[in-house]
């Protein structure tokens, strides 16, 4: 008695692989909104804009999603978060436990419910192992990533990249600041890098520093801290979400405002 009873050959399994990559990568190169980078301000940013009816590719140079989230502190894989986003973490399903006037909650299973709320949404592509490398620019407004695989990159390979448009384009590239890094090197715009760790500082920062930092062009996360000099901070993650949720409300008042220019 064999245990399957429409057994896929391999040839198949090659196929529909490729079919199905390629059609979700053809949708990618023309999306409302591109979020480079699958860390917690990304994911969250990514997922309120599609629930907004927006397109959005996510990006990542990684083969995990979910950026600094999976090791907690020190490889303790627990994250702490601050009450008030425990409706965010409701509405995403993640247990968490009350302790201390705080929410603990077990980092492997914050990642995934993240990345699962993002990646199953509809009007989401999540690209792993893809890396940003340059920024699409029109005029004075960004419009797009410049993308090579990230093995590609890795080895140092001299092989061309190609171009992914949208109407915007967010940096939650974390530490790093990938994309405003770039776009400072071309432009001259100053950054002010991230400052010493202070938990309580840097949560606020974080979200007050998550903005529009050229036409079309978005910062979030750590890396909102990196440009405009806020605090680093260990595994807490309030500012991260938050951060992810002003992303999406200032992404979704520039794309109006974009829509009224090209009607009217
Ligand atoms: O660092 P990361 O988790 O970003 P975040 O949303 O969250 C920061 C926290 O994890 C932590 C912290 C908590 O309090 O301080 O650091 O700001 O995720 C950034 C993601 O961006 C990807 C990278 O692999 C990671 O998953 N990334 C970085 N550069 C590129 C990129 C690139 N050039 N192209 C594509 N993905």
């Amino acid at each position: 008695m064999r245990a399957f009873s429409n057994p896929v050959p391999d040839e198949k399994v090659s196929r529909l692989i490729l079919k199905h990559y390629f059609r979700d990568l053809s949708e990618a190169v023309n999306s409302d909104v591109i979020v480079v980078g699958a860390g917690p301000s990304g994911l969250v940013c990514a997922f309120t804009l599609a629930d907004e009816g927006y397109r959005v590719t996510v990006l990542d140079r990684r083969l995990a999603p979910g950026g600094g989230i999976w090791g907690g502190a020190m490889g303790f894989n627990k994250v702490v978060l601050q009450k008030d986003v425990v409706g965010i973490l409701e509405e995403s399903g993640i247990p968490f436990e009350e302790d201390e006037d705080a929410l603990v909650v077990s980092a492997p299973l914050f990642a995934s419910k993240l990345i699962a709320r993002a990646s199953a949404h509809p009007r989401v592509k999540l690209l792993n192992l893809v890396t940003a490398v340059d920024l699409h620019v029109t005029g004075e407004r960004v419009t797009g990533v410049v993308v090579n695989q990230s093995a590609i990159e890795m080895e140092g390979l001299h092989v061309d990249p190609m171009v992914l448009r949208a109407l915007a384009v967010l940096d939650a590239t974390g530490h790093e600041a990938v994309l405003v890094t770039l776009y400072s090197r071309r432009t001259g715009l100053s950054l002010v890098r991230e400052s010493f760790m202070n938990a309580e500082r840097g949560e606020e920062d974080v979200v007050a520093n998550t903005r529009m930092v050229a036409p079309g062009l978005f910062v979030a996360g750590m890396a909102a801290n990196n440009v405009a000099g806020g605090c680093r901070m260990g595994p807490i993650f309030g500012g991260m979400l938050l951060s992810g949720k002003k992303a999406a409300y200032l992404i979704d008042e520039y794309l109006k405002g974009v829509a009224k220019e090209v009607s009217g």
